[in-house]
């Protein structure tokens, strides 16, 4: 590394987000996309270290957190996100189906808590829930949170009231990802834009539940472009307080099938410079994990990821077994904990 790169990463550390301020507006840009960059260009020992130095610094980096994932209402999306095996743009074999009943969601919690989960996050395929769909699963969410789980959803863009009756159902997390960077969005979604994201994202955080946000690399961007997501959400004011990083599924029947896979040491990277610039968030290695092997999850969680989707499935595609998953962290020495900043 040249000194000009270490000035300039160490120029643009972080201030701590102020949690006061209520509006996700990047107004005081912490990170800029040529820092971040140079994170990406550190050699991979550099970058390691400097990602476990912060992961210890707010966590214990032996504990992970769990966090079960269930598709409430699948398929049949108006949305053409060029990833998504649920858009009804593509053929990928995806059925599309109702809103769940309260039982078979209650049913599916209660599995997932007995088998170690800390966290529930239940997943609809629209584009944006009517009122009547958030008052059903605002039902489904304070069910799910009196089983003692955490409780997330992921239901598209929000109107107004959507959030706070989510809040006053006892939701503790509303994940919306921003996907990508600003300028390579318009190549994987035309059906809605990046500003729409963040102002679901800014209603989430107006309402006080905490903001979970994050993207997918491996979609075919450009290395500036992967740190131009990073940019995105580190800027957020203050930064989600959960991050979950997908490494792209291809889905046979999306334009994205067959896209190159990503190196996966690129994927380690984008862990720690997500760790880097948001010490303090829930890193949550994501989507991918199945494809992905365990040497390379185990350096997922040395460049300091803290969070795994736990169970057999993610919304409709595989995710190792939890067998697996217990056996892994197992051979680690590492255990399932609900991590605290
Ligand atoms: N419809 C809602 C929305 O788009 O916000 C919620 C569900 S959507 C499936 C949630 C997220 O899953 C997407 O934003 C995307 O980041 C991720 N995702 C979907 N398909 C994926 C794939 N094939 N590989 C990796 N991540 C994927
Ligand atoms: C997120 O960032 N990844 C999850 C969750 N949030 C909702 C979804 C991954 C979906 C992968 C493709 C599928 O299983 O359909
Ligand atoms: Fe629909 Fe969400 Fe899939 Fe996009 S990512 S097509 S909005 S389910």
């Amino acid at each position: 590394m040249t000194l000009a790169q270490e000035q300039t990463v160490t120029l643009h550390r972080p201030r701590k987000p102020v949690a006061t301020t209520a509006t996700l507006a990047p107004a005081a840009q912490r990170w800029s996309v040529e820092a971040i960059e140079a994170l990406f260009a550190l050699p991979f020992p550099e970058l390691l270290f400097k990602a476990q130095n912060i992961h210890r610094e707010h966590f214990n980096p032996t504990q992970v957190e769990f966090a079960t994932l269930l598709s409430v209402k699948t398929g049949g999306c108006p949305e053409d996100c060029g990833y998504c095996p649920q858009s009804a743009s593509f053929d990928t074999g995806v059925t599309a189906t109702k809103m769940m009943e309260l039982n078979e969601v209650l049913f599916a919690a209660q599995r997932a808590k007995d088998a170690g989960a800390t966290r529930f996050c239940m997943g609809a395929a629209w584009r944006t829930p009517k009122d009547r769909d958030v008052e059903k699963v605002a039902e489904l969410v304070s069910a799910v949170k009196g089983l003692g789980l955490e409780t997330c959803a992921t239901l598209g863009m929000l109107n107004e009231g959507h959030a706070e009756t989510l809040r006053d159902a006892g939701l503790d997390y509303y994940n919306h990802n921003l996907d990508t960077s600003p300028d390579f969005y318009g190549d994987i979604i035309t059906t809605r834009d990046y500003q729409d994201r963040l102002d679901t994202l800014a209603r989430v955080r107006n309402a006080g539940v905490k903001v979970c946000s994050g993207g997918i690399v491996g979609m075919g961007e450009s290395h500036r472009q992967r740190a131009g997501l990073i940019a995105e959400l580190a800027n957020l004011s203050p930064y989600p307080e959960s991050v979950p990083i997908n490494n792209l599924v291809r889905v046979e029947g999306t334009p994205l099938a067959d896209q190159a896979p990503l190196d996966p040491f690129e994927f380690v990277r984008t862990i720690a410079v997500a760790r880097i610039t948001m010490p303090k968030a829930r890193v949550r290695l994501s989507a991918g994990r199945q494809q992905m092997g365990d040497a390379i999850q185990a350096l997922c969680f040395l460049a300091g990821a803290n969070s795994i989707f736990y169970g057999d499935k993610l919304l409709t595609t595989g995710n190792p077994d939890t067998q697996a998953d217990l056996d892994l962290l197992n051979r680690l020495g590492m255990s399932r904990g609900a991590p605290e900043a």
